[in-house]
């Protein structure tokens, strides 16, 4: 008993010691700033933890937040494909729901432990028949934001696009109607307001962030 508790103190220690800044290590109750970014219907526990709110406190984007018509919105599979795709919000939801809670730790000082439900990218990127020379998969997105991440990590990790957080839809702050969670990567790799997903060779593709001198790699060290 004395030993698991040991155990437990050191692997406690070595989580809080990767944060510099700790907002959100793993508190059991909302701060009262958290609690107010909550949106309508946002689930705030999910398996006995709590979440934080799917929406941060300040945005970062390029371009400002955007507004997207999903009457006219379509989600475009193109570049190295046998089958370009050009789909509609609802017909990207017919695909299989996968949910999972994901922490994001660190990144950029900020953590936030979010439940995630989308649909898989590999499942998406079959629909359109990749060529076997597609091995780079990049991302745009209504603002002008592009970034990139290898097929082989989307399929490996079974990243999701995601459409909802904390049991909502995504709210437009966040990238509705889709944003790539790109699980233990930083906050870069995880385009929102995703429009097109372009199969390509290119190993030295460099999106917006990656051009201006961010690690293309992008891995979450903890
Ligand atoms: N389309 C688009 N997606 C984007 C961005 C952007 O500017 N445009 N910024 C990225 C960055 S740098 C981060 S850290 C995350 C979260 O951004 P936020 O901190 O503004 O919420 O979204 C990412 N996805
Ligand atoms: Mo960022």
């Amino acid at each position: 008993m004395k030993k698991r508790s040991l155990m437990i103190g050191i692997v406690a220690m070595l989580f809080l010691s990767a944060c510099s800044t700790k907002i959100d290590d793993d508190p059991d109750t909302h701060s009262s700033a958290s609690l107010a970014r909550f949106r309508e219907g946002e689930v705030m526990e999910y398996q006995g933890k709590i979440l934080s709110p799917a929406v941060g406190p300040r945005d970062n984007s390029i371009n400002g937040v955007q507004t997207v018509d999903l009457a006219t919105y379509r989600l475009t599979i193109t570049g190295l494909v046998a089958n370009p795709q050009s789909l509609t919000y609802d017909e990207v939801l017919e695909l299989d729901l996968y949910q999972r809670m994901i922490t994001l730790n660190c990144v950029e000082g900020w953590s936030a432990r979010i439940l995630w439900e989308g649909v898989l990218l590999q499942e998406l990127i079959e629909m359109a028949g990749p060529v076997s020379s597609a091995t780079i998969v990049i991302f745009h997105a209504t603002d002008g934001y592009t970034t990139s991440l290898p097929y082989s990590v989307i399929k490996e990790k079974k990243l999701i696009l995601a459409y909802k957080a904390n049991g909502i839809d995504l709210p437009p702050e966040m990238g509705y109607p889709f944003m790539v969670v790109a699980e233990d990567k930083l906050g870069y790799k995880w385009a929102r307001w995703v429009n097109e997903i372009e199969l390509s060779s290119d190993m030295n593709y460099q999106g917006y962030w990656e051009s201006r001198g961010y690690d293309n790699i992008a891995d979450v060290i903890d």
